[in-house]
Order: structure tokens, then sequence, then C-alpha cells
């Protein structure tokens, strides 16, 4: 399978994504795919609507201590639904659909989640730190929302002119 990402400002990443219903080989061929795209991409989070799929799909693999991404640390949520969140915590997150930009975003920092395995197995799972912001962050994908839409008013405005003018070169070079 072919996947290319979205970056924004492609109107497909504002969709909302779809409940999965059907756990069958197509969508086991989807996780499948997105795993080599977020790795060679250095991401440690996707959404399957980044990849113009919008359904209630994603993936991670948050880095050990010593930066290694190993496979056993690889986590699928289908149909995640937050239980409890505590705290706060900031983190300057990026995204693979904005790329170049970081910003500091404000986010729980324990997370309890119910969700489905590819099997369509119900789990529960507790994250704090990275694991619960990285959760967030591609939980807000499946409503359309993205990191930069948190931004003050005045971040935002300086976001789009540099995004832009990043654009721009990128377009050049290509
Ligand atoms: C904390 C904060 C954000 C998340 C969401 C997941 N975000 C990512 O996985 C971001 C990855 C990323 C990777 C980049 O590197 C390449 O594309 C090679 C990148 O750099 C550029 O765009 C040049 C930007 C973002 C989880 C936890
Ligand atoms: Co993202």
């Amino acid at each position: 399978m072919d996947l290319t990402i979205v970056e924004y400002p492609d109107k497909r990443l504002r969709e909302e994504s779809k409940e999965v219903v059907t756990f069958d080989h197509k969508l086991h061929q989807l996780l499948d795919a997105m795993y080599p795209l977020m790795n060679n991409t250095n991401g440690i989070g996707l959404a399957a609507i980044q990849v113009a799929h919008p359904i209630r799909a994603l993936i991670l693999n948050i880095p050990d201590e010593e930066g290694n991404q190993p496979d056993e640390n690889l986590l699928e949520i289908i149909n995640p639904v937050v239980i409890e969140t505590r705290g706060e915590t900031t983190y300057q997150e990026g995204c693979l659909s904005v790329p170049q930009f970081y910003e500091d975003i404000k986010r729980h920092e324990f997370i309890k989640i119910n969700y489905q395995d590819r099997f369509g197995n119900t789990k529960i799972l507790e994250a704090e730190d990275l694991l619960a912001i990285a959760i967030q962050h591609e939980m807000d994908h499946l409503e359309g929302i993205l990191f930069i839409d948190k931004l003050s008013y005045t971040r935002r405005k300086k976001f789009e002119k540099e995004y832009k003018k990043l654009q721009k070169e990128r377009k050049a070079k290509k």
C-alpha cells in the first residue's frame, strides 16, 4: 500500500474520522503500511487521517531512554475514548503534517483511555509524560484538530507567515 503524508493546509486534515467497525485485513494492511512511513520520517505518532484514511486509528512509537524506537514499543490504538485525565504539562510538539514547525503546547500530564486493538479487542491504557502527550496529539487528529489550532492568535499569525515562506522554499527545491 502506497501512502503519503497529508500536509497542512490540506483540508482533508480537518475531517472528523469515522469509527472503525470492521477489523479486517484491509485495516491491518493500512496499519502495517503506516509504520515504515512513521519510522522513516522520525515520527513518534501518526493518525490514519494523516495518510488520507479518515478512520479512528493511530499508531505510536515512543522512544526509550536511549532514544531508540524498538518495534516492541509500537502501539496501535483504534476507536480511543478518554476516561480520565489528570494534571497539566507543556511539551514542544511537532507533527508530520506540519513539517519544520515546533511549538510548546499544554496537555494533560496523565490520561486513561479505552480503545481497541487491530482485532477489535477492548483494552485500557494509562499513560503519562510523552506517551500521554502523544495520545492527546493523535486523538486531536481524529477530530480534525491540529496542534497549531492551540496557539495564541498572534503566534498563529506568525506561524502562518513562516509556514508559507517555508512551503515556498520547499517547492522551489523540488
Ligand atoms: C510529542 C509531540 C508530538 C507528538 C505527535 C507526533 N509527532 C511526530 O511524530 C512528529 C514528527 C516530526 C518529524 C520530523 O522529521 C522528519 O520529517 C524527518 C519533523 O521534521 C521536519 O518536518 C523537518 C517534524 C516532526 C507526539 C509527542
Ligand atoms: Co500530528
